[in-house]
């Protein structure tokens, strides 16, 4: 695999766990996720998110942080993880539902302009932020594109609440595959490097994976990763993708993107590297108070 030798994006290898594309480079460095994000703006059908310290997945925080608070958790984290090269915003809700993130983003970007911001958006709001996102120091992005079919998106993402009301079925699908593209055009344009999550779900969009990674691709994203559903609410009763689902996903996306084969499907406050080492519980263990 080309993965193995030649780095896709030579400024982020080694620097950033999800944009090393190298057998060594994930492992080199940690990021931290900042939970500040609680609310969101579309209604995804495998989706419960939930303040615990228990589950090992997306969407799911110790506690929600202020700006502020985020501020002093970056600092204790970086003095415990000191290979902390990158600050994530991933939820728990949607990072632009709020103004929170981009917030905290500039804060923490006015005080170590050194590290990479890492934002991971449903996309809805995209083409209206993504100057701000650029102004604010974010350089890698993550746009969750689970569908580009608004027959097929309909099924995983029933509702949006868009411009204050609420769509439904297909006019959802159509508002929320339009703004993710836009987006990820705008974004390519301003010279983000772009990386698209995709929950693949059985029987709902695993024969779509290749015409969606295709136009993605044409859109401007530069990769893609394929996550394997959690069972879980709308979807409890759908199966998790089996080994031959995933690969053959995978072989479909890679006509078209480079495929990211490690991610860890992590919490919203996850800190250290990704599937080697594990932070979180020591830098919540104490002091920082609830919202
Ligand atoms: Fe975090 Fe996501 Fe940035 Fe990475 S995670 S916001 S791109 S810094 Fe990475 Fe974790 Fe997988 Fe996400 S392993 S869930 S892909
Ligand atoms: Fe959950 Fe993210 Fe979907 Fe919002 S966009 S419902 S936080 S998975």
């Amino acid at each position: 695999r080309l993965e193995a030798t030649k780095p896709a994006f030579p400024a982020l290898e080694g620097r950033h766990p999800c944009f090393s594309t190298t057998a060594v480079g994930h492992a080199r460095s940690a990021r931290l996720h900042l939970p500040v994000s609680p609310g969101c703006n579309i209604d995804c059908a495998f989706c419960i998110r939930d303040f615990n310290r228990r589950d090992q997945r997306p969407g799911v925080a110790t506690r929600l942080l202020s700006p502020d608070q985020a501020v002093e958790i970056t600092e204790r984290a970086l003095e415990l993880c000191p290979t902390i090269n990158v600050i994530g915003i991933a939820g728990p809700g949607d990072p632009l539902a709020t103004p929170h993130a981009l917030q905290t983003f500039e804060k923490v970007h006015a005080r170590w302009p050194e590290l990479v911001l890492c934002l991971s958006t449903n996309g809805l709001m995209l083409p209206e932020r993504i100057e701000e996102i650029a102004a604010v120091g974010v350089t890698t992005l993550t746009v969750t594109v689970n569908s580009v079919d608004p027959q097929i998106q309909a099924q995983i993402t029933p509702k949006i609440a868009w411009q204050r009301r609420r769509l439904d079925g297909i006019a959802a699908a159509e508002r929320l595959i339009a703004n993710q593209l836009d987006g990820i055009a705008k974004a390519a344009a301003l010279g983000l490097t772009i990386k698209i999550n995709t929950v693949l779900i059985p029987t709902v969009n695993d024969d779509h994976i290749g015409t969606l990674a295709q136009r993605v691709a044409e859109a401007g994203a530069q990769m893609i990763n394929i996550i394997p559903l959690i069972p879980q609410h709308g979807f409890a009763h759908l199966p998790a993708p089996g080994m031959m689902k995933r690969y053959v996903a995978r072989a479909d996306a890679e006509q078209h993107l480079r495929v990211f084969t490690h991610c860890q499907r992590c919490r919203a406050d996850a800190c250290g590297i990704p599937g080697v080492s594990d932070y979180t519980a020591q830098l919540y263990g104490d002091g920082i108070s609830a919202e």
